[in-house]
């Protein structure tokens, strides 16, 4: 397998993709051409002769390893699904940039067995290698925080493979990190350093961006702030796809969900939200996204409808209507011949 040294794109030149809409997701596993990519400071020149990665802080053994290192360890391979969360200042709004990946690695615990963490330590930083200016701000490093008591329990990984492949050099190569259950922005991409302390990181991309809000209570009566980690959980039809047109019939309506601990049920709606029927939902495997069906008995020759599906996972979570990330997924479809003038015209409405 050859081994890429160096991005496609310029070094440090923003890179923004996102080729699928929820309809393109017709795959289990997306394609590597598929991936999306997100990175405001660019992808950085590696040398893989010189690469690093460096475990310090609050350790009793810092530890430097080698690419080679790493690849001489124990091999996992997950199936994650992967999900970005959006404009790190928006919490309220959808993005439905969601892809299912392979990852192949070493556990994060595996070699944080080798450097003794001291018990005080309560946050791991993980620093990425891209750096420059981002609205303005001078950043050092990408660089995201994690509770070291989630490390095991999430099943953190140091990827070098996506799907079978070497990372592609946009995606992070030669090692990222990966936490299944997150959002994907807190997989660190280009990592070179995972330091121990026992505060939270200062980095602009960690306690600046990527913080919601939280409401009022007795001790914050102003409000609070809750760090972007864990993934709400969601979901999307696939087929049909938004403003599609729907024949009289037995019509599959079928699509993906994703919890970070697995959805236990999805509900579906083929009248706007007026009613709602359980779907058939496969069981999670790994930290996969779930299929679900529901068999649809179409028997309407003209108008318009709204399908819509809702996800609950196994703690009675289910997906908000409006107003989140993770807002209930709704598409549009007419019957007969004619396009509705009603449809949004806007994606982002839908
Ligand atoms: N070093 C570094 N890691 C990063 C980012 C970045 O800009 N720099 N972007 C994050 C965000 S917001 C997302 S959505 C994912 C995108 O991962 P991908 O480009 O491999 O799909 O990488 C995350 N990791
Ligand atoms: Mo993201």
């Amino acid at each position: 397998m050859k081994r890429p040294l160096s991005s496609k794109s310029p070094p440090g030149a923003p890179m923004r993709h996102f080729p699928l809409r929820p309809h393109h997701l017709l795959e289990r596993v997306t394609p590597v051409k598929d991936l999306f990519i997100l990175s405001p400071l660019g992808a950085p020149e590696i040398d893989l002769e010189t690469w690093r990665l460096t475990i310090d802080g609050m350790v009793e053994r810092p530890l430097t390893l080698t690419f080679d290192d790493i690849l001489r360890m124990p091999k996992r391979v997950v199936e994650a699904f992967h999900q970005c969360a959006g404009n790190p200042r928006q919490w309220n709004k959808p993005t439905r940039r969601i892809t299912n990946l392979v990852w192949g690695g070493v556990a994060l615990a595996d070699v944080l067995a080798r450097v003794n963490i001291d018990p005080k330590a309560r946050f791991l930083w993980s620093y990425g290698m891209d750096h420059g200016l981002y609205q303005d701000t001078a950043i050092d490093n990408y660089i995201k925080d994690l509770l070291v008591h989630e490390i095991s329990a999430c099943g953190a990984l140091l990827v070098y493979e996506v799907n079978g492949e070497f990372l592609p050099p946009e995606n992070g190569f030669p090692l990222r990190l990966v936490v299944p259950g997150y959002y994907a922005t807190n997989s660190v991409k280009w990592l070179c350093r995972l330091h121990f302390a026992e505060e939270r990181s200062k980095g602009y991309f960690t306690t600046v961006l990527y913080n919601d809000p939280t409401p009022p209570t007795a001790d914050e009566p102003n409000g609070g702030i809750r760090p972007v980690w864990e993934i709400a959980t969601e979901s999307v039809i696939v087929s049909p796809a938004q403003k599609a047109r729907v024949a009289p019939g037995m019509v599959d309506v079928w699509g993906w969900a994703w919890a970070r601990d697995g959805v236990e049920s999805v509900k579906v709606s083929t009248d706007s939200g007026g009613t709602w029927q359980s779907a058939d939902l496969e069981p999670q495997r790994g930290q996969s996204w779930q299929k679900f069906h529901l068999a649809w008995t179409c028997d309407r020759e003209d108008g318009q409808t709204v399908l819509m599906s809702c996800a609950t996972d196994r703690y009675g979570n289910s997906q908000p209507a409006t107003g989140a990330r993770n807002a209930i997924y709704s598409v549009p479809v007419f019957f007969g011949d004619r396009v509705p003038d009603s449809f949004p015209q806007n994606e982002n409405e839908i």
